[in-house]
C-alpha cells in the first residue's frame, strides 16, 4: 500500500509550522504518489487536543505519524508560559525578603508544573496518535523531529514509545528514506527503546538537499487550516533562504544542529516562494535561518536575494532575521531598509570585546558600531533590540563597564528611544562549549539532565554563576520592582551607577593574551 503520511505539528504558541510544510513540499517533489496531510495542535484549543488528533487520525487513517516538536525550554526573559520565568527564578535564588522569595517559589512551581505539564502532554499525545493510528494500520511507523527533539535527542529516546524514530535535525532526507524502505543507519537518528543514540551524533553533518521553492499551491491542499496564518496578517511567515553557521559561539547549539556548512538556496527559489506567499496577502516573513548574514563572504548573496525582492516589485512587505551585525556593508545596509527590514536585533551578548573573544563569537565589536552607523545613514529609523547576555564568562566589573559604554554608544548612533536592551541569561544546552566548560569546572557533573526544571539542576541551567551571579540576580530583582515595563534600560541605567562606565576605546580593546575556553 502506498504510504499516507500525517504530519503532526505539537502544540506550540501559534508560529508558522515552516518545517512540517518543508518536509511535506520535499516528500511531495520526491514522492508525488504519497498522500500527505498536515495538522497543526498549535491552531487548536489546548482541551481539544486529544480529541482533534484522533479525529484527524480517524479520518486520514496514516501509515506513518510524523510528529514535529518545536520548543520546550522556556528560559525566557519575557511573560512565558505560566509567568515570567526568569523573574520567578531569580526571586526564588536571590531575593533577600523572604516573602518576596515565596512569591518567587510559587511562581517557581507554577512555571515548573506547566514545563512538566506540557512536556507529558505531548509525550502523551504522541502515545495517543499512535495506538489510534495502530487500530487502522498495525504497523504504523513513528517519527519524531523538529527544534526541541534536535536539541533534547538523547533525553527524550526514554520517555518515547520503543520503536519511534528520534531524528537530529533536518529530516527530509530521513523521511525519504523511510518511506521508501531504505536503510536510515546513516541518517541523524535512532530507535527509541532499541537502540542508544551513536555518540557525538549532532555533529554529524546533514546531507545537503537543493531547496526549491515550496509549493503552496500543493500545501494548502493537505493543510485545511493554512488559512489560520493568512487570516490576521500579523503572522511573520517563515521563509528560509539558507542552512548552516560557520561560527563558535560557545552557547549555541545552531551550528550543530544545522552544521557548520553554510547552504544557499537560490534567490529566485526564495523570491518565487515569497511571492506565492504575498499573493495570498502576506506581509512580514521572517527569514528563519540561524544567521541570515553567517560572514561576510555570504554578503553577495544576501545583496541577490534583496535585489531579487525588490525585482520582484514586492515593495510593501516587512521582514525580520537574526543578523550578525559585523556582516554588513553600505549597500546591503540600504537594501535592508529598502527592502522593510523593520525589526532588528543585535545579539551581541556582550559589549566588551574582551568578553565576545572570550565566548568565540568570532566578531569585531568596533565594526558592528561601525556598520549600525551605515545602518542609520541609510535611513534604519525602527527599533533595534540589542541582546545582552551577562555573566557567561569572566564578566566583572570592568566588563560590565564597558559594555554599558558600548550601549551608550549604540544609543548616540540610533536614538536613545530606539535601542532597547533586551536583557537574557543563557539557558545552558547540551552539546555546546558552554556546557563542556561547565563539565570541566565541576559546575555541573557528567550524566545531569539538561532537561531537568528542578530548582537544583535549573539553578545551574539558568546560567549566572557567582561570583557576579547574585550582583545580577539583585539588580534584576531591583530592576522588576522600579519598572517593570522598561525592564532592560533599568538594568542598565543601574548597572551604570553601581560599575560606572568605560571609555569607548577601552570596550573595543581586548588583551591579546586569552586562555582557551575549555582545556582539550
Ligand atoms: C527562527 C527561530 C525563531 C524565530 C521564529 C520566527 C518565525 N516566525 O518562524 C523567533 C525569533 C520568533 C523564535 C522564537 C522562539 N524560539 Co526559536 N528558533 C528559531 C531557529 C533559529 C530556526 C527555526 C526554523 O524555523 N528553522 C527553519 C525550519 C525549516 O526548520 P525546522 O522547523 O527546525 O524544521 C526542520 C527540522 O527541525 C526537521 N524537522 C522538523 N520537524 C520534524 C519532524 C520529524 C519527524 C523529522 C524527521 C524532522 C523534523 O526538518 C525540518 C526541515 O528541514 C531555531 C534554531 C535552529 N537553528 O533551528 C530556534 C529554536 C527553534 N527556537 C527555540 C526556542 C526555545 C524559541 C523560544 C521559545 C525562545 C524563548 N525562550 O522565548 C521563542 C518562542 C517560540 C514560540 N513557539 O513561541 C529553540 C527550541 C528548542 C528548545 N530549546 O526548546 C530552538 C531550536 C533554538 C535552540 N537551540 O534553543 N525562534
Ligand atoms: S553566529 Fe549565531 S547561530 Fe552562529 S554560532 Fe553564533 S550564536 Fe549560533
Amino acid at each position: 500500500m502506498s504510504p499516507r503520511v500525517l504530519y503532526v505539528r505539537l502544540p506550540c504558541n501559534p508560529i508558522f509550522p515552516i518545517g512540517v510544510v518543508y518536509l511535506a513540499d520535499y516528500i511531495h517533489k520526491q514522492l508525488p504518489s504519497v498522500e500527505q496531510r498536515i495538522f497543526d495542535l498549535g491552531t487548536v484549543p489546548p482541551l481539544d487536543f486529544r480529541r482533534a488528533l484522533a479525529q484527524v487520525i480517524d479520518d486520514f487513517q496514516p501509515t506513518h505519524l510524523v510528529f514535529s516538536w518545536r520548543d520546550i525550554q522556556i528560559y525566557a526573559p519575557v511573560g512565558g508560559r505560566g509567568g515570567n520565568p526568569l523573574q520567578n527564578a531569580f526571586e526564588v535564588y536571590y531575593a533577600r525578603n523572604p516573602l518576596v522569595k515565596l512569591r518567587g517559589a510559587i511562581g517557581g512551581l507554577r512555571v515548573m508544573s506547566a514545563y512538566y505539564g506540557e512536556l507529558w502532554r505531548n509525550l502523551n499525545l504522541i502515545r495517543l496518535g499512535l495506538h489510534h493510528a495502530r487500530r487502522h494500520h498495525p504497523e504504523v511507523t513513528t517519527i519524531v523531529g523538529g527544534g526541541a527533539v534536535s536539541v533534547f535527542y538523547e533525553q527524550l529516546g526514554s520517555q518515547l514509545p520503543k520503536g519511534t524514530i528520534v531524528a537530529v535535525g533536518e529530516g527530509e532526507t530521513l523521511l525519504h528514506k523511510v518511506l521508501t524502505n531504505q536503510p536510515i543507519a546513516a541518517e541523524r537518528c535512532y530507535i527509541a527503546g532499541v537502540e542508544k543514540p551513536r555518540d557525538r551524533l549532532i555533529h554529524e553533518w546533514p546531507t545537503p538537499i537543493e531547496k526549491t521553492a515550496c509549493n503552496y499551491n500543493y500545501i494548502e491542499t493537505i493543510w485545511p487550516e493554512f488559512e489560520y496564518y493568512l487570516q490576521g496578517g500579523d503572522f511573520y511567515i517563515g521563509v528560509q533562504t539558507k542552512r548552516g553557521c560557520p561560527h563558535n559561539c560557545c552557547y549555541c547549539v545552531y551550528t550543530v544542529v544545522e552544521g557548520k556548512q553554510v547552504r544557499i538556496n537560490p534567490a529566485e527559489e526564495v523570491v518565487a516562494e515569497m511571492r506565492q506567499l504575498y499573493d495570498r496577502g502576506v506581509r512580514n516573513f521572517w527569514f528563519t535561518d540561524a544567521q541570515f548574514i553567517p560572514a561576510r563572504k555570504f554578503i553577495p548573496d544576501a545583496i541577490a536575494l534583496l535585489r531579487e525582492i525588490l525585482k520582484a516589485g514586492m515593495n510593501d512587505i516587512h521582514w525580520a532575521a537574526y543578523i550578525r551585525a559585523d556582516n554588513l556593508t553600505p549597500e546591503l545596509c540600504h537594501l535592508m531598509v529598502q527592502t522593510g527590514m523593520n525589526y532588528f536585533e543585535i545579539g551581541i551578548t556582550s559589549g566588551s570585546q574582551e568578553l565576545v573573544r572570550k565566548m568565540r563569537m568570532g566578531y569585531n565589536l568596533r565594526t558592528v558600531l561601525q556598520n549600525c552607523r551605515d545602518l542609520k545613514a541609510a535611513g534604519f529609523n525602527a527599533l533595534v533590540s540589542v541582546n545582552y547576555s551577562f555573566n557567561v564568562i569572566d564578566e566583572r566589573p570592568d566588563t560590565i563597564a564597558q559594555t554599558i559604554g558600548y550601549h551608550r554608544e549604540l544609543e548616540r548612533i540610533f536614538g536613545a528611544d530606539k535601542v532597547e536592551p533586551a536583557i537574557f541569561f543563557i539557558g545552558l544546552q547540551p552539546h555546546t562549549h558552554l556546557e563542556e566548560y561547565a563539565l570541566e569546572r565541576g559546575i555541573l557533573r557528567p550524566g545531569y539532565n539538561p532537561m531537568s526544571l528542578m530548582p537544583w539542576t535549573a539553578k545551574k541551567l539558568l546560567w549566572n554563576p557567582e561570583p557576579m551571579g547574585s550582583v545580577f540576580g539583585e539588580l534584576c530583582l531591583a530592576a522588576w520592582r522600579l519598572n517593570p515595563n522598561d525592564f532592560g534600560r533599568t538594568v542598565m541605567a543601574l548597572l551604570e551607577e553601581r560599575f560606572g562606565r568605560a571609555p569607548l576605546e577601552e570596550a573595543l580593546s581586548a588583551p591579546l593574551e586569552e586562555r582557551p575556553l575549555v582545556h582539550r
